[in-house]
């Protein structure tokens, strides 16, 4: 396993969000190789740690001053072995070929645990649509998808929204596919209601988080309710996860964009949360302006040079960090620890580093990973491929029900494949194993390809 883990570094010595990744679930599946004789014999690890196929492109595109720009474009498939390659589309400034990677990796084992029909892809863009207006996203997003077209399509490849991807973006993609390729098809999802889309699956992603962590508490005799809450983020996943947390009666203290936080020792109510949605949403602002609507709560910037976000030294019960990648370290873990933490569960994708995981183990905290946790986007995604298949759209209650049931299985999943591999109550070696082994498994029956 060292070997392996060493070639890919040598192979591609920039790519550390990958490798952090690789780590995490090869150390996790260990027990499984070693079980298994086969798997090593057909080299399961060094068929699942490469791409099936990595596309990038030149995006060149015009801003509204007539001046052109040149982004680079991604698009990773990683594993098709379950389905066609399915994840979301990243539009960040700090875009490159090894967080795609890790994305598209993580994708696969998070779209196994929801046990529906879906292989593992990621793509994106280093575009900053900050500051952007409405007709310079979409002359990028028809540049982008200029050259994606060719790649994708319903049983191929099906994009969806992450950072910096929303609804706005997937209307533009989608009208550029089907103008190119002649079809009006569930290419993407995350689609408009109005056109393909699935009710429920803008609030998916926060939404599911929450259900898991309601099951987590409930092997602890607890809930939600009464609960403090520090969630980080202020977009997409960070605004239903605040969502559902009020809706079951917990309270949340803290959002946050790249700029800082805010922390509302009241807590951030339905009203509070309207607003947020339409400050982020429709006037794409910054989260410090509610500090200015509300006075009684307080705007901190961060500074990344710190070492630290101040945000998780907060006392609380329960964490849930919405926004990206790493922004959990070890002194952090420390932090939430001494705060009171019980339970932390992951709405973003790897939030949390190597340290602060084990951190949190140490400290026997409920710990979920976002490829557990956050599954319940991708399921949702998976729900409106079904729908758009059959030319029907579910109501409200279906697709939330069968979210919500998703979500126990998952956590039932972990729970039992961390047991049967003597790790009880580690969910994320139980989310790596299970996600692991099936798609393992489907590899394996379908020959060397
Ligand atoms: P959005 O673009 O809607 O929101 C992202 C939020 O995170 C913004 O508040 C943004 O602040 C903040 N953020 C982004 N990058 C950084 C950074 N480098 N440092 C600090 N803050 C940052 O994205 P989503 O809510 O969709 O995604 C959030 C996380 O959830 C990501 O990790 C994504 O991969 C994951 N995820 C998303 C799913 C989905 O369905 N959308 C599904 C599963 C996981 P700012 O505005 O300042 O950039
Ligand atoms: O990380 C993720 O799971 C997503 N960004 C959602 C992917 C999807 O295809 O809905």
């Amino acid at each position: 396993m060292d070997a392996i883990i060493s070639r890919i570094i040598d192979r591609d010595p920039d790519q550390k969000e990958f490798h952090q990744a690789l780590h995490e679930v090869l150390a996790s599946v260990k027990p499984v190789l070693d079980r298994n004789f086969e798997y090593r014999q057909l080299a399961v690890l060094d068929r699942i740690t490469e791409p099936e196929r990595v596309i990038m492109f030149r995006v060149p595109w015009m801003d509204d001053d007539g001046q052109v720009h040149v982004n680079r474009g991604f698009r990773v498939g990683m594993n098709s072995a379950l389905g066609p390659y399915k994840g979301g589309l990243r539009f960040h400034a700090s875009v490159n070929l090894g967080i795609i990677k890790f994305l598209a990796f993580e994708q696969v084992f998070k779209n196994s645990l929801t046990t529906l029909a879906m292989g593992g892809g990621k793509g994106g863009s280093d575009f900053d649509p900050k500051g952007k207006s409405d007709n310079e996203v979409m002359r990028f997003c028809q540049s982008f998808m200029a050259e994606l077209y060719r790649h994708i399509g319903p049983n191929t490849d099906v994009p969806a929204g992450d950072i910096g991807v929303g609804a706005r973006e997937i209307g533009y993609l989608f009208g550029m596919y089907k103008k190119l390729k002649n079809e009006f098809t569930g290419v993407l999802t995350g689609k408009g209601l109005g056109w393909g889309g699935s009710l429920i699956r803008p609030e998916a992603t926060g939404y599911g988080a929450v259900y898991f962590a309601a099951e987590m508490l409930q092997t602890r005799r607890e809930s939600i309710e009464n609960k403090r809450c520090l969630v980080s983020g202020s977009g997409n996943v960070a605004q239903f996860t605040t969502e559902k947390i009020l809706q079951l009666g917990g309270k949340v203290l803290t959002l946050s964009d790249s700029s800082g936080y805010i922390f509302d020792e009241q807590g951030i109510d339905q009203h509070k949360l309207a607003y947020v949605k339409q400050l982020k949403n429709i006037r794409r602002g910054r989260i410090s302006e509610y500090a200015m609507q509300y006075p009684e709560a307080v705007h901190v910037p961060v500074d990344p040079s710190l070492g630290y976000n101040p945000l998780w030294e907060h006392g609380a019960d329960c964490a849930f960090p919405c926004a990206t990648q790493n922004e959990i370290n070890g002194v952090d873990a420390v932090h939430l620890a001494k705060g009171g933490v019980q339970l932390i569960c992951e709405g973003a994708n790897m939030p949390t580093t190597p340290e602060a995981v084990d951190i949190f183990h140490d400290h026997t905290l409920l710990y979920a990973p976002g490829k557990a946790a956050n599954a319940g986007g991708v399921a949702v995604s998976g729900l409106e491929m079904a729908q758009n298949s059959m030319r029907l759209s579910w109501p409200r209650k279906e697709v939330d029900d069968r979210l919500k049931q998703i979500m126990k299985s998952i956590h039932r999943t972990c729970l039992d494949a961390a047991d049967e591999y003597g790790t009880p109550g580690n969910y994320m070696a139980g989310a790596n194993i299970a996600g692991f082994v099936k798609v393992v498994n489907a590899m394996l029956d379908q020959g060397l390809v």
